[in-house]
């Protein structure tokens, strides 16, 4: 299942964020450091779903379908807030950043209205500085990394003495935190470093191997709390300060807001549109119509949505550019071996082919994968077709004898 990990300092949203999207009531406080352990949970990633192309009902198994959306599981990570030389084991950060590291994608969550103070407790907007924050948070990243590659020197040193390769004796220290040796090998030509001999490697190398070892990692800014002062200004010197990434401005206190309230059927609301509707009004407390006010006047009127949705679906399709596959067994009525109609969606990373399809589903399938047919065009595909975003596929498999 694809992870995607959020990070940032302590009081940004994290928690709110992880709640709205997974709905799991984990504990939200504006105390410091309220988070202890990392939080686990299940929330989706959507799309246009192809039922309404082939204008059929479907029954969706694996995954949901709502209003034609279709809603992909994937693994959310919530860590501790990070502070400054977490790095070092201070706070509660160093723990947590491994945990991060081992996510597929990163959502780096600021806030943006600047009503974080330096100790991180709550204050006014436009106390704190975002950009800041985002700086030093990712300035701890990186001497993470730096501090694993420091610490393994010897290691890499004597497996760089057995095989003359440094990429790959870097690349097998680090690849149980989902480093690849693409990576490695990146980083490595970016700085200059893979004609460098290992042995006279100084602390400045081991410095920018490790800020390109963490760019490798995709990551997208969520500009959090988009509903309060200030907001505006700070979101436009991130922007020009960071250009190179892609931010979502996002309010995940409304988004919680909007899903709480259609869990208690208060609302017609589904997550990532643009509007919602009071199903009955005269059910509401004062406190609720005030708060469903807010949320469209401060940020549904103003940006449209709230932000969460939105970013969870450009981490795994912009940043990852992960496909969603339907496999059927019959391409006629694009149902299942149990008749039931698009039951299924599988994410797949960029160049996954129809073998790599099969071998998610199951063994046999895979070992038995003969070709494919592509449900669009009645065409055949070979096993080394590369599936792209939205392919129906019957994958044809060779019947055993008995
Ligand atoms: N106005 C506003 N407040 C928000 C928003 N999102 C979160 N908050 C508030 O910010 C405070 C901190 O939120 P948390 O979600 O606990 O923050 P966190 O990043 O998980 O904090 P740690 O677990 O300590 O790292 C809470 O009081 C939230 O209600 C938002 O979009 N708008
Ligand atoms: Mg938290």
């Amino acid at each position: 299942m694809v992870v995607v990990g959020l990070i940032g300092k302590t009081n940004v949203g994290k928690t709110t964020f992880f709640n709205a999207a997974t709905l799991l009531e984990a504990e939200i406080s504006n105390y410091p450091f309220t988070t202890k352990e990392p939080n686990e949970g299940i929330a989706y990633v959507h799309f246009r779903c192809v039922c309404g192309e082939f204008k059929v009902k479907d029954n969706p198994v694996n995954s949901a379908c709502i209003n034609g959306w279709r809603f992909v599981p994937i693994k959310l990570i919530d860590v501790p807030g990070l502070i400054k030389d977490a790095w070092k084991g201070k706070g509660l950060g160093n723990r947590f950043i491994s945990v991060a590291a081992m996510s597929d994608a990163l959502i780096h969550i600021v806030d943006i209205s600047g009503s974080i103070d330096d100790e991180g407790r709550i204050s006014k907007p436009g106390t704190g500085d975002p950009v800041q924050d985002f700086r030093e948070v990712e300035r701890e990243i990186v001497n993470w990394y730096y501090q694993l590659l420091k610490k393994n020197n010897r290691y890499i040193a004597k497996w760089y003495r057995q095989t003359a390769r440094i990429d790959l004796s870097i690349y097998k220290m680090l690849s149980g935190i989902k480093v690849s040796l693409e990576d490695v090998r990146f980083s490595l030509n970016e700085t200059g470093l893979a004609e460098k001999d290992f042995d006279s490697w100084k602390d400045e190398d081991f410095k920018s191997l490790a800020f390109y070892l963490r760019r490798r990692k995709p990551t997208l800014i969520v500009a959090n709390k988009m509903d309060l002062p200030f907001a505006e200004e700070n979101l436009k010197r991130l922007s020009e300060e960071y250009r190179e990434y892609i931010i979502v401005p996002c309010s995940a206190e409304a988004e919680l807001a909007l899903r709480r309230a259609e869990k208690r059927d208060l609302v017609e609301y589904v997550p990532g549109e643009e509007m919602f509707f009071v199903k009955d009004r005269s059910k509401l407390t004062r406190k609720q119509i005030w708060a469903l006010e807010y949320v469209q006047e401060r940020v549904l009127g103003r940006y449209f949505r709230t932000g969460v949705q939105q970013a969870l679906d450009i981490a795994v399709f912009k940043l990852l550019s992960m496909n969603a596959v339907y496999p059927v067994a019959d391409e006629k009525k694009l149902t299942d071996g149990k008749g039931r109609v698009l039951p299924d969606v599988y994410l797949m990373p960029p160049g996954s082919t129809l073998q790599d399809l099969a071998n998610q589903i199951h063994s046999e399938i895979a070992r038995n994968l003969v070709c494919g047919i592509d449900v669009r065009l009645g065409v055949r595909l070979p096993k080394n077709y590369r599936l792209r975003h939205r392919d129906i596929v019957k994958l044809v498999v060779a019947l055993r004898k008995k």
